[in-house]
């Protein structure tokens, strides 16, 4: 059976590929499983068809045969560990690898998002300045500590994991924003993510959806 996923009907980032049905996307290219994309409006997410499949009414959601899934993070690790690929065998740098994944999604996602989100959404706020330099100097201290555990290694752990696939697509938000470019080593670290084949075709789908519906914004 192929899995069906929801991503933005229009997004609102232009094709650039941050919204987070991406991290799916490139999952399941990663382990070559293809899958099918239903698009949903901003109101369509928020009707009681959607919100049975995803309890915060958004996307992206995940359903094959009987199972339902919401939450980026949850739908890759199933992903990661129904197929090769994603996940070392060996046990001990598997619980590593998915300890990767937290910590992109727990430990470093949250300044990143919250300082994208300032500068979107608190631009005229008389205190948007004091913020953002707060905002950014949290993700200047994360980025710091990332940069140093990587250090001049191709991926953070070994062979390339999930791990590596949800960091980069956390990282690769804070492209052209002068923080991550301050970090060589974390750029090209994103580089490396975003050159991947499966990145590549991740990126042109959700790409694609973008080219033929262009969002208003
Ligand atoms: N923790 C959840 C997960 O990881 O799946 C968070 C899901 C989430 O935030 N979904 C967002 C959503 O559905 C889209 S990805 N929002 C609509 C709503 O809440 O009504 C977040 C996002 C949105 C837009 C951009 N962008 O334009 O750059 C980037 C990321």
């Amino acid at each position: 059976m192929t899995p069906v996923i929801t991503a933005f009907e229009r997004s609102p980032d232009g094709g650039k590929g941050h919204a987070r049905d991406m991290r799916v996307r490139w999952a399941l290219e990663e382990v070559g499983q293809p899958c099918d994309v239903r698009l949903v409006s901003f109101s369509r997410m928020k009707e009681p068809a959607h919100r049975a499949l995803h309890p915060f009414g958004q996307i992206p959601t995940y359903e094959d045969g009987d199972l339902v899934l919401f939450e980026s993070g949850a739908i890759v690790l199933h992903i990661a560990e129904r197929h090769a690929g994603l996940l070392p065998r060996d046990a001990h740098a598997r619980a590593r690898a998915i300890a990767w994944m937290f910590a992109a999604l727990d430990t470093v996602e949250p300044p990143i998002f919250e300082h994208a989100l300032a500068s979107f959404l608190e631009r005229d706020k008389p205190w948007y300045e004091e913020r953002l330099a707060f905002l950014g100097d949290r993700v200047r201290q994360r980025l710091g500590e990332l940069s140093d555990r990587l250090g001049d290694t191709e991926w953070l752990d070994g062979a390339f994991s999930a791990g590596d696939l949800l960091m980069v697509t956390v990282l690769r938000r804070l492209n052209g924003t002068g923080l991550l470019e301050a970090y060589s080593n974390l750029s090209a670290y994103v580089a490396r993510g975003e050159a991947r084949p499966a990145f590549r075709r991740a990126f042109d789908a959700q790409l694609a959806v973008f080219a033929a519906a262009p969002s208003g914004c």
